[in-house]
């Protein structure tokens, strides 16, 4: 029997009385890993009632102190790495290095985060009028709702919670079901740390009952939503009606261009890490190659060739690269997308199947999957979230530009050059929220803004600088110390 796990409300966990549960499952071994408690709408209630209470006291606490306590929290990240990472990978499949990766990032961005507590920065500015000041503050927005995927179970609640409570704001956290033991732990390092009740709380479950929930209940001022587009949208249009700020982090469908003078090896390092780490399934995973026509024969070859020896098995296993996908219903949608390519006439160079057989036969399988096509089919444009990478042919930079920039997603980009000018032109022109030079399409660092434009999002950007842009209100302030009346845009 695997462990029972509750809410978290109010500092206290709890599994109420009569409670529904469902239970998270290895991927790579069908395994039950834990059962948790499907919350009701009341129990929301209930948990958005803590975190607006708590709200009023956690907002006083100096910003420097609420640094130590995330900092806490992350030292307890740290101390507990090698089983959280076991647990990530148990959890959603990503192999154990990227796991622990998953953790680490994490911990940076708290460390990051609880740096805020000394900054919080606002701006001073001249004024028009003698003997008057003029400023701004940051202050917290109130309840946030944290709504998060499976695919990052430690990392991407993170970005949010710390940079929600460094900025003086309270949360309920909703994580993806399939990694409910993931969320649940990542609420346990802050219980732990001393965050006071309230400040934070868990509520498990599904989309359509505490998702719903949050969003709709007026106390919740904001929404930070990272996840599929099609729920992305819902979020945003449910919030919109009560006007609230929507933060939304959705799909991308991102390029790797290869130029003709390119460092192949480079390039096929980068691809192979862009395109099937955590088998494909980051929102910046590599799922598009772009190649010149020069290097296309060549490259192509290569990259069948070292995939053919791809070790795919038990992603805890050392020396394994590439682990299963998350879950049946990840494994349906990928494996639909393998038929739609076949149907569109894509030309099938590699994988294309269900794995099976040992070690693969309790797991979500899917072979590393290398598809010729022709820009404009459906593989080339809408997201996959799997192992499967689109081939394309083009003629030029031009072409290259072109093909990369005609998807409805813009989140991440990159291309290998070592033509200067081809480089800087591509930092201006490819449409996304990231581009990298002579490097894969992931493995953004915390201290940067991370996001996209188009269909990836709606403007904002979290991590870095920006991260509390999306968690605080901004108070402008005069202070007219003339002691008489001085009127701004008025004549004298
Ligand atoms: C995601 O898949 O939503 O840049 C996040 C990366 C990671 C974060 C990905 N640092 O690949």
């Amino acid at each position: 029997m695997s462990e029972s796990h509750g809410l978290y409300i109010d500092g206290k966990w709890e599994i109420p009385p009569g409670a529904k549960t469902f239970s998270t499952h290895n991927p790579a071994t069908g395994d039950e890993l834990g059962t948790f408690v499907a919350a009701r709408p009341e129990d929301v209630e209930r948990a958005v009632a803590a975190a607006h209470k708590a709200f009023k006291s956690w907002r006083e606490v100096p910003a420097p102190k609420r640094g130590r306590i995330l900092l806490q929290a992350a030292e307890i990240y740290r101390r507990d790495k090698a089983s959280l990472g076991r647990t990530v990978t148990m959890e959603m499949g990503k192999i154990l290095p990227e796991g622990l990766g998953d953790v680490q990032e994490a911990i940076d961005f708290i460390e990051y985060a609880s740096g805020e507590g000394r900054r919080l920065l606002g701006e001073t500015v001249p004024s028009e009028l003698r003997n008057k000041a003029c400023l701004t503050l940051r202050q917290p927005k109130g309840v946030v709702a944290a709504i998060t995927p499976w695919n990052f179970p430690t990392a991407i609640p993170n970005w949010k919670i710390a940079a929600a409570l460094i900025s003086g704001n309270t949360v309920v956290f909703k994580p993806a079901s399939n990694t409910a033991l993931c969320g649940t732990r990542v609420v346990q390092a802050y219980a732990e740390a001393g965050l006071p009740a309230g400040v934070l709380n868990l509520v498990t479950g599904s989309g359509g009952v505490v998702g719903d929930t949050l969003v709709s209940d007026p106390r919740v001022r904001a929404v930070s939503f990272t996840g599929g587009s099609d729920t992305g949208r819902e979020v945003y249009l449910k919030g919109a009606q009560k006007l609230k700020y929507v933060h939304l982090e959705l799909g991308g469908k991102n390029p790797q261009i290869v130029m003709d003078d390119a460092n192949l090896d480079l390039a096929l390092e980068g691809v192979l890490f862009g395109a099937f780490g955590s088998a494909g399934q980051r929102c910046t995973a590599t799922s598009r190659l772009i190649l010149h026509q020069d290097i296309y024969e060549e490259f192509l070859g290569r990259l069948i060739e070292r995939l053919r020896r791809l070790r795919v098995g038990n992603p805890l296993d050392e020396g394994v690269e590439m682990g299963p996908v998350a879950s049946a219903e990840q494994e349906r949608k990928v494996l639909g997308y393998i038929e739609i390519g076949k149907k569109e006439g894509a030309e099938l160079l590699l994988g294309g199947t269900k794995l099976t057989g040992a070690p693969y036969d309790r797991g979500f399988f899917i072979a590393p999957t290398i598809f010729a096509a022709t820009h404009g089919m459906r593989i080339t444009k809408e997201e996959i979230f799997g192992p499967v990478l689109s081939v394309l042919k083009v003629r030029d930079f031009e072409e290259a530009v072109r093909v990369a920039n005609d998807v409805d997603y813009g989140l991440s980009s990159s291309i290998y050059t070592r033509d200067v000018n081809l480089s800087f032109q591509a930092m201006e022109r490819l449409e996304a929220g990231i581009t990298y030079i002579n490097a894969p399409t992931i493995g953004a660092e915390v201290q940067l803004p991370f996001g996209g434009i188009k269909n990836t999002g709606n403007g904002g950007r979290e991590a870095g600088t920006t991260a509390i842009d999306e968690f605080t209100e901004i108070k402008t302030v005069f202070v007219d110390f003339s002691n008489r009346l001085q009127k701004a845009q008025i004549d004298a």
